[in-house]
C-alpha cells in the first residue's frame, strides 16, 4: 500500500502550516478576554518587602492585579518536580518551595511576582511596569560550579549548600579497582553548556472560567494536555479535573520546553477564577529566553581506565548539574537517569561509576530539552573516547570498535539493559558515506589551503520511549509513562485515530494515519488524527522522550488489532465464512481465493446496522488500547561531522556531516530524515554557537537573538542520512524513536573535528574566538 508503513508520505498537516492557516494558541479568540501580563523580578535573588499595586490598578483599563500572598490564600498549590531521587547517604532530595506567584523571595531574574489582567495586551504590559515592588536585594549564586562551595549564598534558605541531591549509579569501589588496575587512565574536565530551547512559537495560554457553570478551560502551548490537566488539578488545586477541559492546538514547536506547567498557566486560570474574564497571555521573546526552562549546563571531570590491549576496565564520572532556581517536572530526572544511566555508550565497560550533584542557582529552573541528559553522557563518553584514543596513538574509530557491545539484551553496569543494534554495521555505513578513506588527501588539499582539516566520531546510545512503568517506578516516578489510542472506524468506512501523544511538529497526523492505512490498505486522507484536547481524546501522557512512536504508535496498533478481529468477525458473519478465511488488503475484505468481498465503507455500515451481525455482538467499530511497554528502546547512531577551522579567524565551517542511525523499523523515513534534520542543526548550534551566560549578578546576558545565536541554514551542510536496522523487541513495531538522535549525538560529533583540527582542546561553544584562543595558545612555547 502506498501510503502505508514505511512509505515516504508527504506531511498531512503542512497545508495548513504553509498557508499560514495553523491554529495556534494566540491565533484562537474567546468571549470576555482580557489580557494578562507578569510583574518579573528584575533581580537574581531578592526578599519581597511590599508590593504597592495603586498606580496600575488607578490606570484606566486595568481589571486587576494579583499576588502571590493571595494566590497562597486561595490554596493555591507549589510547583513539583515529578522524580524523586534519593541522595547516595540515603536522604530524600531538598526541595525549594516553588509558589506560581513569589512570596518572600524572588530567586532568579524573571521570577513571576504579580500578575496584571487588564482590557488590552499593551495596558497590561504598561501597567506591570508601573507595579512597585520593593525589594531587599541579596547576593545571588549564580556559577554551576561555585554554587555549593561554603560561604555561597542560599537560594531557599533552609538547603544547606544549595544542594538538590548527591546521587550515585554503578559501583564505585569495583570502578577504583578497574582503573587501579589499567595500563593508561585518561582524563578529562568538560563543560556542557547551558541551552535556551526558542520553540518558534513563545509558550502562550488563554484561561477561560465560565462562572455559570463553574469550568475552566485552558487552551496552552502544552506537550502534554491531559498531564497538565491532572497536575493542574491534583497538585495545584486550580480546579477539579472533570471540571478542567486543557486544549493544546497547534503548537510550533515544543523540544521539551512545554512539557511543564509553569507559573503562567496556573497563575491565568486562577486569575480568570477572580476576575470573571477570560485571560490571555504569551510570552515575548525576551520573556521566553527569561522563564522558558533552560537546558543542559554541567561540569564534568571524568577518567577512563583502558587495559594494554585498549580494552575499557572502568570508568568514573563526577557531574554537577545546576537545576536553577527551582526544581522544574523532569529536573531531578535528567541529571540522574537520563545522564548516568547512559554512561556505558556503545561499549562494554566491565566497571562504572557516576556521582551527580544537583545544585540550585539563582537562575531559571534547568530542566529537559531535546535529548535530555542523553546528550550530556554522549558528550563524557565520546569525547574521552577520542582523547583516550589519541593518547594511545589507537586509530579513534578502531578503538571504539574494539570496545563495542555485540550481544543483546546487554545489561550495563548502570541499571539500563540495551534491546537491540549493530553497532559494527551503522559504524561501517557512516565510515563508506563520509569516505573516510579519503580524509587524509582532503586534510592535506584544506592544509595547501591554509585550512586546518578535521573528522571526529560520535557514537552514542539513548534510551527513548518514556517511560515504562516498570522502569518509571524503580527510577523513582510514581508515575508509569504508557499510552493510550482509540480507534473508531465511522459508518462511511473513514477512520478516526485518537491518540493520547501530542504532535507539536513530529508529523503525528501523517504517521499515526499510516498505520492505519498499511493495516486496512486506505488512503491516509481517510485517516483523521484526533489529539490534544482533554474533553475528546481518552487519558493520554503526551510526548516527549521520543515516546510517541515506540510508545503511542503501539497502542494504536493494539487497538487496530481489536478492530482488524472485529471486522473479520463481521465479513465472515456477513459472508457466511470462517473468520481464518477473511483477508484484508486493498480497502476491501474478502475470503482468501475467492471473489466474495467487502468494501471497507460496506463493513463500516454493517458494523452500526446491527440487524446483520453475528449473535451477541456489540454494534459499532471502536477499540481502546492502552500500551506500556517492557522496557525502553535503545536508538543508537554513528555521526561522523568533517570541519575546516581557519586558523586566521578561529572561524569553523562544517564541510561534511554524515549521519547513520539505526531506528528499527521507520514508518515514514522522510518525516525521520526530517527529525535528524531538526536534531543534527540544534546540535551544531549547542557546538558552535549556542551558550546561556548570566554574569556574576545572575542578570541574563544573553536575553535576545543579539546575544543568542541560531543556526541558521548556511551554518549547515547538507546532510548525509543514512538508516541501519534492528528492529526492537519492546513494541509491537519494531520500532526506535528517533526525535532526540540528531541532538544527541551531533554536539560531540562537531567538538571532536575541531580537536582533531587544531589538534588542542575546546569547550563548547566553539566560538571563532574561542578556537582562535585555543590555536594560540597550543601553539605557544610551553
Ligand atoms: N517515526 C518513524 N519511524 C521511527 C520512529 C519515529 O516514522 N522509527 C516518526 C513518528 O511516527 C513521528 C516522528 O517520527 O512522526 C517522531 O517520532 P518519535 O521519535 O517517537 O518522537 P515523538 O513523536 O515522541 O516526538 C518527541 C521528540 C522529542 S522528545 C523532541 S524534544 C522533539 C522531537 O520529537 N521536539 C520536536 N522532534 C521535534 N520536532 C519538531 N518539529 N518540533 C519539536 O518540538
Amino acid at each position: 500500500m502506498s501510503d502505508g508503513i514505511g512509505a515516504r508520505v508527504k506531511r498531512k498537516e503542512d497545508k495548513r502550516f504553509l498557508l499560514g492557516k495553523g491554529k495556534y494558541t494566540d491565533d484562537i479568540r474567546v468571549e470576555n478576554q482580557s489580557y494578562g501580563a507578569f510583574v518579573r523580578s528584575p533581580h537574581a535573588h531578592a526578599r519581597i518587602k511590599g508590593i504597592d499595586a495603586s498606580a496600575a490598578l488607578a490606570m484606566d483599563g486595568v481589571i486587576a492585579v494579583h499576588t502571590g500572598p493571595e494566590l497562597k490564600a486561595d490554596g493555591i498549590g507549589d510547583i513539583i518536580t515529578g522524580w524523586a531521587i534519593t541522595s547516595k547517604d540515603g536522604e530524600a532530595m531538598k526541595i525549594g518551595a516553588w509558589s506560581p506567584l513569589a512570596t518572600e523571595k524572588v530567586r532568579y531574574v524573571g521570577d513571576s511576582v504579580a500578575i496584571v489582567v487588564a482590557e488590552t495586551q499593551a495596558l497590561a504590559r504598561l501597567a506591570a511596569e508601573a507595579v512597585e515592588v520593593d525589594y531587599e536585594e541579596l547576593a545571588p549564586a549564580v556559577a554551576t560550579g561555585e554554587a555549593m562551595n561554603p560561604g555561597q549564598p542560599l537560594v531557599h534558605d533552609e538547603i544547606a549548600n544549595n544542594m538538590c541531591f548527591d546521587w550515585e549509579v554503578g559501583d564505585e569501589a569495583k570502578t577504583d579497582a578497574g582503573l587501579a588496575g589499567a595500563a593508561h587512565v585518561t582524563e578529562i574536565d568538560l563543560i556542557n553548556n547551558r541551552l535556551s530551547p526558542n520553540a518558534i512559537e513563545p509558550r502562550s495560554a488563554i484561561a477561560v472560567y465560565d462562572d455559570a457553570e463553574d469550568h475552566y478551560t485552558l487552551y496552552s502551548t502544552s506537550q502534554n494536555p491531559h498531564v497538565a490537566r491532572l497536575v493542574l488539578s491534583a497538585f495545584y488545586n486550580v480546579a477539579p479535573e472533570h471540571k478542567l477541559r486543557v486544549i493544546a492546538p497547534d503548537v510550533g514547536g515544543g523540544f521539551g520546553s512545554k512539557i511543564y506547567i509553569y507559573p503562567e498557566e496556573i497563575t491565568c486560570l486562577w486569575a480568570s477564577m477572580k476576575t470573571g474574564r477570560s485571560i490571555r497571555w504569551t510570552a515575548e521573546r525576551s520573556e521566553s529566553f527569561m522563564t522558558d526552562a533552560h537546558a543542559r549546563d554541567h561540569v564534568t571531570t571524568a577518567k577512563m581506565g583502558f587495559d594494554a590491549d585498549g580494552n575499557i576496565v572502568g570508568f568514573k564520572v563526577d557531574t554537577i548539574a545546576n537545576i536553577g532556581a527551582y526544581a522544574s517536572l523532569f529536573a531531578t530526572a535528567t541529571p540522574t537517569y537520563l545522564y548516568g544511566t547512559l554512561l556505558s555508550g556503545q561499549y562494554a565497560m566491565p566497571a562504572i561509576y557516576c556521582n551527580v550533584k544537583a545544585v540550585y542557582t539563582n537562575t531559571v529552573p534547568v530542566d529537559a530539552y531535546r535529548g535530555a541528559g542523553r546528550p550530556e553522557a554522549t558528550y563524557v563518553v565520546e569525547r574521552i573516547m577520542e582523547k583516550a584514543a589519541r593518547e594511545m596513538n589507537m586509530d579513534v574509530a578502531e578503538l571504539r570498535r574494539k570496545n563495542f557491545i555485540r550481544e543483546f539484551p546487554y545489561q550495563t553496569e548502570v541499571l539500563l539493559a540495551y534491546d537491540a543494534g549493530d553497532f559494527d554495521a551503522v559504524l561501517n555505513m557512516a565510515q563508506e558515506a563520509a569516505d573516510v578513506a579519503g580524509f587524509p588527501a582532503r586534510q592535506a588539499e584544506a592544509a595547501s589551503r591554509g585550512k586546518m582539516r578535521g573528522i571526529g566520531y560520535s557514537c552514542f546510545i539513548e534510551a527513548c520511549g518514556l517511560a515504562p512503568s516498570a522502569a518509571a517506578g524503580s527510577l523513582g516516578s510514581g508515575v508509569g509513562l504508557w499510552e493510550s489510542a482509540e480507534v473508531r472506524v465511522n459508518p462511511v468506512g473513514t477512520i478516526e485515530i485518537l491518540t493520547g501523544a501530542h504532535s507539536h511538529g513530529q508529523g503525528h497526523e501523517t504517521t499515526f494515519a499510516q498505520l492505519a492505512a498499511d493495516r486496512f490498505g486506505l488512503p491516509i486522507d481517510n485517516v483523521a488524527i484526533v489529539h490534544g484536547d482533554t474533553d475528546k481524546v481518552q487519558f493520554g501522557m503526551g510526548t516527549y522522550g521520543s515516546r510517541s512512536g515506540p510508545v503511542g504508535m503501539s497502542a494504536v496498533m493494539k487497538a487496530l488489532d481489536k478492530v482488524e478481529a472485529k471486522v473479520k468477525k463481521i465479513v465472515a458473519h456477513s459472508l457466511e465464512a470462517a473468520e481464518d478465511d477473511i483477508v484484508i488488503e486493498g480497502g476491501e475484505a474478502k475470503i482468501a481465493g475467492t471473489d466474495k468481498k467487502m468494501a471497507w465503507h460496506e463493513i463500516g455500515l454493517a458494523a452500526y446496522m446491527a440487524h446483520n451481525l453475528p449473535e451477541g455482538m456489540e454494534p459499532g467499530l471502536k477499540e481502546t488500547s492502552f500500551f506500556d511497554p517492557v522496557n525502553f528502546s535503545f536508538p543508537s547512531g554513528c555521526f561522523i561531522c568533517e570541519v575546516e577551522v581557519d586558523p586566521e579567524t578561529g572561524v569553523t565551517q562544517i564541510v561534511q556531516f554524515v549521519a547513520a542511525d539505526d531506528f528499527g523499523t521507520i514508518i515514514n523515513p522522510m518525516i525521520v530524515e526530517g527529525q535528524v534534520h531538526g536534531g543534527v542543526t540544534q546540535g551544531i548550534g549547542q557546538a558552535l554557537m549556542e551558550g546561556v551566560v548570566y554574569d556574576d549578578d545572575g542578570q541574563l546576558l544573553t536575553g535576545s537573538y543579539m546575544d543568542y545565536t541560531m543556526p541558521r541554514a548556511d551554518d549547515v551542510p547538507s546532510y548525509t542520512i543514512g538508516h541501519g536496522c534492528t528492529p526492537s523487541p519492546n513494541n509491537p513495531l519494531g520500532l526506535k524513536g528517533c526525535g532526540e538522535a540528531g541532538a544527541i549525538g551531533s554536539p560531540v560529533a562537531v567538538i571532536n573535528a575541531i580537536v582533531d583540527a587544531i589538534g588542542t582542546d575546546v569547550e563548547m561553544p566553539a566560538t571563532p574566538s574561542r578556537v582562535w584562543a585555543a590555536i594560540q595558545s597550543s601553539a605557544m612555547p610551553q
